[in-house]
C-alpha cells in the first residue's frame, strides 16, 4: 500500500471573514458521530442542514401562536398570518423583487416549475411552439416541459455544453432565433457540474427575440446573492430545503403582470374571492396561486433562514466557498485516476467526480465509513451523466459551514478508496 499523503494543518477559520466556529456551533446535527466518526456533512447540495435559529422559529410558532392563516379572527390566526406574510416579505426582499404579489409559496423548485409550465405554458404554448431549455437542466426543469410539449404538440429544444460543462451560447442563439420559441427554462448554477450560467446574458439575448425566461436557482440562492430585477427574469424558482430553511416550501418569483394574466394551477380554498357553482372568481395575487392550507410553520421557516444569511452575508459566503472550491479541487486533482466533471471557468460550491475503475455508489459507501457524507448517482440530471458518457458521479458539495479541515478528511477518504480498489 502506498502511503497516505499529509493532511495539511488548515485552521478552521482560515479563508474568510467568517467565524466559522461559531457559525457550525449554531447547527446542532454538524456535532454528530456517523459510524464512530466526526460528521463532514458534504451533501449539501441535496438539502442542507439547519441552523438552531431556523429550527428554533418553527418550534416557536408551533409551541406559541400556530393557527391556520387567512381564515381565522382569532389571536392564534392573526399571529401566524403575521408571520406567514412577513415572512413572504423577506423573500421578496432576498430576491429583491418590485412587489410580494410577485411571490407565490410552493412545495419545492419543481413545484414551482411545474406550476409555470401548467399556468403560463398550458395558456400560451400551442403546436408547433418550441421552448428551449439546456442539456445540464435536474429533470425538474426537463420532465414538466415534455409534458407540456407532450399536451401541446409544441417541440423542446435543448442547448449544448462543452466537455469543460459550458452551454454554447452560439447554439443557444441560433435555437432563439427559430422565431417560435414561447420560454428559455435555464438553470443558474448546475447541481451535476457546479457550472454557473451565464443567465443575465441569456435572459438579454431571449428578450431581444420577445422570450420570457424561467430560471432554477434551487442551486444558486444558498451561494450567490440573487436580484431579480437585475436580471430581469420572468420566473424565479427555489427550495427552502437547500438555503438552510426546512423542506416542504418553495418560492416562484413571477413577474407580475404575467401572472396577473395565468389562470390559477390548482383550485380550492384560500385561492377564490367568490363561489358560487355556477361561477368562481379568484382572489388576487399571490393568494390566486396558493390553494389549500400551506406549510404555515415551514414558511416561517424559511424566512428565519434567510434572515440567517443575510446576517452572514452572501458575499462573504460566497468568498469562503469559492476558497474552498478552490483548495478541494487542486487537492483532488492530485489523486490518480480521478476525473472532474465539471470544469467550467465560472463555477461554484460542488466538485463532481468519477474514479477510474470504481463505481461512485461504492466511493459514496466507503467515504459514509469515513463519517463523509456525499452523493452518488446522477443526481436527477441523467441527459448529463449520458453526455459524459457515465453512469453516476460522486459529488461532494460544499455550505457556509464547511471547512478546509473537512476537505482534507474527504481528500483522505478517497486515497483510501483508491487504495482499496488498487
Ligand atoms: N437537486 C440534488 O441532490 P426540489 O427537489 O424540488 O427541492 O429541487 C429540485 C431541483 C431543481 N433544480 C436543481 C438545479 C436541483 O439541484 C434540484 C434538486 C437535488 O442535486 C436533489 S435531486
Amino acid at each position: 500500500m502506498s502511503a497516505l499523503p499529509a493532511l495539511s494543518t488548515v485552521p478552521i477559520d482560515r479563508c474568510a471573514d467568517l467565524d466559522l466556529a461559531r457559525i457550525r456551533a449554531e447547527f446542532p446535527i454538524l456535532r454528530q458521530r456517523v459510524h464512530g466518526k466526526p460528521l463532514v456533512y458534504l451533501d449539501n447540495a441535496a438539502s442542507v442542514q439547519r441552523p438552531k435559529a431556523v429550527i428554533d422559529a418553527i418550534s416557536d410558532c408551533y409551541s406559541s401562536y400556530y393557527g391556520n392563516i387567512h381564515r381565522g379572527v382569532h389571536l392564534l390566526s392573526e399571529r401566524s398570518t403575521t408571520a406567514y406574510e412577513g415572512a413572504r416579505e423577506k423573500v421578496r426582499a432576498f430576491l429583491n423583487a418590485a412587489s410580494v404579489q410577485e411571490i407565490i409559496f410552493t412545495r419545492n423548485t419543481t413545484e414551482s416549475i411545474n406550476l409555470v409550465a401548467s399556468s403560463f405554458g398550458g395558456s400560451v404554448v400551442k403546436a408547433g411552439d418550441e421552448i428551449v431549455i439546456t442539456g445540464m437542466e435536474h429533470h425538474s426543469n426537463i420532465v414538466p416541459w415534455q409534458m407540456l410539449c407532450e399536451r401541446t404538440g409544441a417541440a423542446l429544444k435543448v442547448v449544448p455544453f462543452t466537455d469543460a460543462g459550458e452551454l454554447i451560447l452560439e447554439e443557444y442563439e441560433r435555437l432563439l432565433d427559430s422565431g417560435r420559441v414561447k420560454l428559455v427554462g435555464v438553470v443558474h448554477l448546475s447541481n451535476a457540474l457546479g457550472t454557473l450560467n451565464p443567465v443575465k446574458a441569456m435572459i438579454e439575448m431571449a428578450h431581444a427575440r420577445g422570450v420570457p425566461v424561467l430560471v432554477d436557482g434551487a442551486q444558486s440562492v444558498p451561494h450567490l446573492a440573487v436580484d431579480v430585477r437585475e436580471l430581469d427574469c420572468e420566473f424565479y424558482a427555489f427550495s427552502s430545503h437547500k438555503i438552510y430553511g426546512p423542506a416542504g416550501v418553495g418560492v416562484l418569483y413571477g413577474k407580475k403582470a404575467l401572472l396577473e394574466a395565468m389562470p390559477p394551477y390548482q383550485g380550492g380554498g384560500d385561492m377564490i374571492s367568490l363561489v358560487t357553482f355556477e361561477k368562481t372568481t379568484y382572489a388576487d395575487l399571490p393568494n390566486k396561486f396558493e390553494a389549500g392550507t400551506p406549510s404555515i410553520a415551514d414558511v416561517i421557516g424559511l424566512g428565519a433562514a434567510l434572515d440567517w444569511l443575510n446576517a452572514i452575508g452572501l458575499d462573504a459566503v460566497a468568498a469562503h466557498e469559492h476558497a474552498l472550491l478552490e483548495y478541494t479541487t487542486a487537492r483532488l486533482s492530485e489523486i490518480p485516476g480521478l476525473r472532474l466533471i465539471g470544469t467550467a471557468r465560472d463555477k461554484a460550491a460542488l466538485a463532481s467526480f468519477t474514479m477510474q475503475g470504481i463505481h461512485p455508489h461504492d466511493i459514496g459507501t466507503i467515504l459514509d465509513r469515513e463519517g463523509v457524507a456525499i452523493r452518488a448517482g446522477h443526481h436527477c440530471a441523467q441527459p448529463v451523466m449520458q453526455r459524459y458518457g457515465v453512469p453516476a458521479t460522486a459529488r461532494a458539495s460544499f455550505a457556509v459551514y464547511n471547512t478546509h479541515d473537512e476537505a482534507d478528511v474527504l481528500v483522505k477518504a478517497l486515497w483510501k478508496v483508491k487504495e482499496l480498489f488498487a
